[in-house]
């Protein structure tokens, strides 16, 4: 019954039964999202029913929280019967759509949505940049929240990238504009998604142990444009033709970038070495401090989605602002960041790189002999696809985690005799580590862009970059 209903019908009623504070709302999943959102809808004034599975501490710690704040929490079990009768079911993106909970809402007709659209719901005067893509959209959002504050708007940096937006919907004063990182997973369930400017970054395979198909995942990002119209605003690559399938037709204000082409808004002019956006050159591509073009491409969508977003943000003097704080964004953390460079071995902490793309897009920009570390937790795509850029800059894999075997036989064969492929197969991580400081000398490169999940060792692939970087700074 959920199913039959339009992204539009979902929104509505979501937001009828926002403003009336009708029945109880339902709250699955009680990390970043659910806690945000639980203690929102409470702040709102609204009957919460808050679970989670897990028994964890953090959980338990969150769940009394919860309950201080007035929600009933349920821990170890998700009550299905009384979700089946809630009257909203709000999901975190880490739990799928086959989830029994949400079947069960779906199947009674109650509408799944995401904390993602409870914030938006109610914050209606919040301007955001909504962004999107396979690979990039953390940089692309981060970019744009500080091109943002660089011309002197109060901008955070929400979703994806780590600060639910049900908080700044708790906040007193909420800054006027957002830069919104939304993932596959997140876009899924924000029926009501209509940004000031829209973005996609890329397009490739991931995630493909969620989804059936990548058909399904290129579905979920399409639900970007599910409220598009003839005035909306989007900013897209030119260089994906996945890209230009998925969004043919679409209705709105296109402004491409690329960093092949030149017929475009914003593009990279090789020969004088400057960023053109909207006709004119704005920037030196040398004074942004990001290697390789992906983050050239990142950049482009970032200024074309900032200046899109409003007609001020395009004068001269805005312009001028926007140029000078491209030279003053830094790396993020986990995304070939250096961590340590000792004794001429410099260790890049690319943690963040949980798909073949990704790592593809971190080889290529080594200009060094590079050991790579690949593995974690496998997520369906084939290691082939990284065998040229591995034979162009490689000069051992480290194959881990419970992936290792799967990534030593789709690479062995092809960089037999060329690139060593070792088989870590019960080492932890710090032995692994140490393996590629016995293989390391000066001048090379250890990288750390493991194209896997990282659930089967960590947390999450924030707390495997942190254990990179320490172990680094003890082993190297
Ligand atoms: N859980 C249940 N029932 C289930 C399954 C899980 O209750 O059937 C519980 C778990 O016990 C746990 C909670 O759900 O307590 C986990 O929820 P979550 O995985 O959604 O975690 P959050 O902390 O809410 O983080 C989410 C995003 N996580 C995912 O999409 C997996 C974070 O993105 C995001 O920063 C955060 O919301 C705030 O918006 C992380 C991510 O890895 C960075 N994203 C993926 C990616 O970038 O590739 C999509």
């Amino acid at each position: 019954m959920g199913d039959a209903r339009t992204s539009q019908d979902v929104a509505a009623l979501v937001a009828r039964r926002l403003a009336e504070r009708q029945g109880e709302f339902a709250v699955i999943g009680l990390a970043r999202s659910g806690i945000a959102a639980v203690r929102l809808l409470r702040a709102a004034g609204l009957s919460v029913y808050a679970s989670d599975t897990s028994k964890a501490e953090a959980v338990r710690s969150a769940g009394a929280m919860l309950e201080r704040d007035g929600a009933s929490v349920e821990l170890e079990i998700h009550n299905v019967q009384r979700i089946a009768h809630c009257s909203v079911l709000v999901v975190s993106p880490g739990i799928p759509p086959t989830a029994p909970p949400i079947r069960a809402a779906l199947s009674a007709g109650v509408p799944v949505v995401s904390e993602v659209e409870v914030g938006l719901r109610l914050l209606p005067a919040l301007r955001y940049i909504a962004v999107t893509g396979t690979n990039g959209k953390t940089t692309t959002t981060a970019l744009i929240g500080h091109l943002l504050r660089a011309l002197g708007h109060e901008a955070a940096d929400v979703g994806n990238i780590g600060t639910p937006v049900s908080e700044l919907a708790l906040m007193k004063t909420p800054p006027t504009w957002a830069a919104l990182e939304l993932s596959s997973f997140q876009l899924h369930d924000t029926p009501g998604i209509m940004p000031d400017v829209g973005v996609i970054t890329t397009l490739s395979p991931d995630h493909l142990d969620r989804y059936g198909s990548v058909a399904d995942y290129y579905a979920d990002k399409k639900r970007l444009f599910a409220n598009a119209e003839v005035s909306s605003r989007w900013v897209t690559t030119a260089d994906s033709a996945d890209v230009d399938a998925l969004v043919a037709g679409i209705p709105g204000q296109w402004h491409r970038f690329s960093v092949h082409r030149t017929d475009v808004d914003g593009y990279y002019h090789r020969g004088s070495g400057m960023l053109h956006v909207f006709g004119e050159p704005l920037v030196a591509r040398d004074t942004f401090a990001l290697a390789g073009d992906h983050n050239v491409a990142n950049a482009l969508a970032a200024l074309l989605a900032v200046m899109a977003a409003d007609p001020l943000h395009r004068i001269p003097s805005a312009r001028a602002l926007l140029a000078k704080a491209i030279g003053t964004f830094g790396a993020l953390p986990h995304r070939l960041e250096p961590v340590v460079d000792r004794y001429e071995i410099l260790w890049l902490n690319d943690s963040k790189a949980t798909n073949i793309d990704s790592t593809t897009v971190a080889l290529a920009s080594m200009s060094r002999p590079t050991i790579v570390l690949l593995g974690g937790r496998h997520k369906g795509e084939s290691y082939t696809a990284l065998v040229p850029e591995l034979l162009r800059t490689a000069k051992a894999v480290l194959a881990y985690g419970e992936a290792g075997a799967l990534i030593t036989g789709d690479l062995e064969a092809p960089l037999h005799g060329r690139v060593s492929v070792e088989h870590c197969a019960s080492d932890s991580f710090e032995q692994v580590m140490t393996r590629a400081r016995a293989l390391a000398v000066a001048g090379d490169v250890v990288l750390l862009s493991p194209a896997c999940s990282s659930y089967d060792m960590f947390n999450n692939y924030e707390e495997r970059g942190r254990e990179f970087a320490r172990l680094a700074s003890v082993i190297a």
